[in-house]
């Protein structure tokens, strides 16, 4: 099949997206024996990981828990070389994954979907490629990630510049060499954060623009020992089967001090911060039971953050610009890094503080503030580290159209509105994996992922087994789920910051809280009762349309009706 041939290739399922989802999803498929195929945008696999290549660029969930359970064999080979994995290490992995269950096969690269339209009457959806290409199949499985789609903020005088800019996001495959360069990242959320520290050791200056300041725990990354790994060989169905019950997809969460961070005094409070500051990793937000939920808890883990900030950095100004004062610990989602805040320490950074004098402009050879403060910064290169809109970019950047024509983006115009971040009313047998609605971001994604892509294929597995052709949730049903998310997620201190969660960094988005944060063990809970109870808040059809004598067409069917035609 060539690009702008005019004949759709007729698939029973088709896959969005060739990452942790898009592989798992594929994987599952075929074991129901289904034709499958995944479409990709990127020249190869891993998704995330394939696009996110900056320096420093790592995973924030230990590498032996942000990994696939389904293969016990895979489990036991794979060999994770560090706490914290790096970009090229997890991309080594997703090819190994999609090799030794030989998925490429089925996986067609460079093969950006530019659109997704349900045919009623076929009760097929038809795919569009950027290069015209068309797929269609009775399922459509959007794998097409949280943080995928790259945002670089308008500047006037962007064009102009004469240097090279990056976006972490999308970082060129062959690197990039600051040495002997004057450097500009723009932005210091999580990309900013790790790319920041590693820049400054090439680079002969360097500025980081910093908007808003947030909190950053110490990785305290390290080689695995091989006791270890045995240990965790050994001990990881355990492992996972916690991941799967707990709050935040991770199986050796532990919360550090059992109740309110209020309930101790001053000095046993420090020594649990001090104990999970050692410890290093996300996970800092565990000292205590109470920290995204209680303001005042809250501030006594932001106040010990600040403490170490003032401790690391010498000079008193730029510790103090650093201090993140703007919204709750965890709330915005917590940075991990190596020697981050020691960088501003180095007689080649600088950090500028956009809250007293805003970027007014970018010029040919540098990055310009505005107000009282102003200057132009001179740079040979400059790095968006700005982030990505979030959760529904992936989803809304294609023109996805439902029963009736009606489109994805007017139906979200207000926000993202799913029933359990698996599917929406109105778009039958279209499914997003991860979607707005689900824990997603705020757990674990591989555990999330791995829910999600079983979930979706016992449900196609039991249309099939059942005579079913179309399934697709309720309105009411819907609005009750999004109703719950919003009530769920404003009993904690989470819509308090202007983040990515709420899509507050997009201008013109719809400020809502996209993802489900009453934890993954409860979700995961939620959505099996509804299996077993007979997929309740959907509508499944399929037996009326048989007995009406229109021939069901399962894979085996569709397939031999090809090959004979
Ligand atoms: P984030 O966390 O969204 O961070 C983006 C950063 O870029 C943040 O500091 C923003 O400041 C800053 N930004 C965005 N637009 C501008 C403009 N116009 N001027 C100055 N600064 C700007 O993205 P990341 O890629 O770092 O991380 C995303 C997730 O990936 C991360 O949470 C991990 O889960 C992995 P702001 O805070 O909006 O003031």
């Amino acid at each position: 099949m060539t690009a702008r041939s005019t004949r759709p290739v007729e698939l029973d399922a088709v896959i969005v997206g060739a990452g942790f989802s898009g592989l798992y999803m594929l994987h599952r498929l075929r074991a129901l024996g289904m034709r499958a195929r995944v479409v990709e945008a990127g020249a190869g696999v891993g998704g995330t990981w394939y696009w996110n290549r900056y320096p420093g660029a790592r995973c924030d969930s230990d590498s032996v828990e942000y990994s696939y359970s389904f293969s016990k064999e895979l489990e036991q080979e794979w060999r994770w070389t560090e706490r914290f994995a790096t970009q090229p290490e997890i991309l080594r992995y997703l090819e190994h994954v999609a090799d030794r269950f030989d998925l490429r096969s089925d996986i067609q690269l460079a093969t950006p979907i530019v659109s997704a339209s349900f045919d009623d009457e076929e009760n097929r959806w038809v795919l569009e490629s950027e290069l015209g290409e068309r797929f269609t199949a009775t399922f459509c499985i959007m794998a097409t990630g949280c943080l995928s789609t790259w945002r670089i903020p308008e500047i006037a005088g962007q064009s102009t510049f004469q240097g090279a800019s990056y976006h972490t996001g999308s970082w060129p495959h062959e690197g990039v060499d600051f040495t002997g360069k004057r450097v500009g990242v723009i932005g210091t959320g999580s990309s900013g954060i790790q790319s920041i520290p590693i820049i400054a050791e090439q680079a002969k200056e360097l500025y980081v623009f910093q908007r808003t300041p947030n909190f950053s725990v110490p990785a305290r990354n390290a080689p695995l020992t091989e006791e270890y790994q045995a240990h965790v060989r050994s001990t990881y169905g355990e492992l996972r089967a916690k991941a799967r019950a707990s709050s935040g997809g991770l199986g050796a969460f532990e919360l550090m001090g059992a109740g309110s961070a209020l309930e101790r005094t001053a000095a046993e409070r420090d020594e649990i911060y001090e104990r999970a500051w050692a410890k290093g990793g996300a996970l800092f937000l565990g000292s205590f039971g109470d920290l995204v939920v209680n303001e005042e808890s809250n501030k006594t883990a932001r106040d010990f953050i600040h403490r170490k900030i003032r401790q690391i950095v010498r000079d008193p100004k730029t510790a103090e610009a650093l201090l993140p004062d703007d919204h709750p610990l965890g709330t915005k989602r917590i940075c991990v890094d190596t020697d981050y805040y020691a960088t501003f320490n180095r007689p080649n950074v600088t950090l500028v503080d956009l809250r007293r004098s805003p970027i007014s402009e970018i010029t040919p050879s540098g990055i310009k503030t505005g107000g009282a403060d102003g200057e132009e910064y001179p740079v040979d290169c400059i790095v968006y580290a700005t982030g990505f809109d979030a959760m529904t970019g992936a989803l809304l950047r294609i023109d996805i159209r439902g029963r009736e024509d009606r489109a994805l983006r007017d139906e979200w115009e207000g926000g993202p509105r799913t029933y359990l971040g698996l599917m929406c009313a109105g778009f039958p047998n279209l499914f997003t994996v991860t979607g707005p609605g689900s824990p997603s971001v705020l757990s674990n994604m591989t555990t999330s992922i791995e829910q999600h892509v079983e979930w979706i294929s016992d449900c196609i597995a039991h249309m099939r087994a059942g005579g079913f052709d179309r399934i697709e949730p309720t309105v009411e049903a819907q609005d009750d789920w999004v109703e719950h998310v919003n009530d769920v997620a404003h009993m904690t201190l989470y819509p308090k910051a202007k983040s990515w969660y709420v899509g507050a960094n997009v201008p013109g988005k719809p400020q809502v809280f996209m993802p489900y944060v009453g934890g993954v063990g409860a979700y995961r809970a939620k959505c099996t009762e509804i299996a077993e109870r007979g997929y309740t808040g959907f509508v499944l059809r399929g037996e009326e349309r048989r007995s009406k004598g229109r021939p069901r067409r399962d894979a085996r069917s569709e397939r031999a009706s090809r090959s004979s035609g």
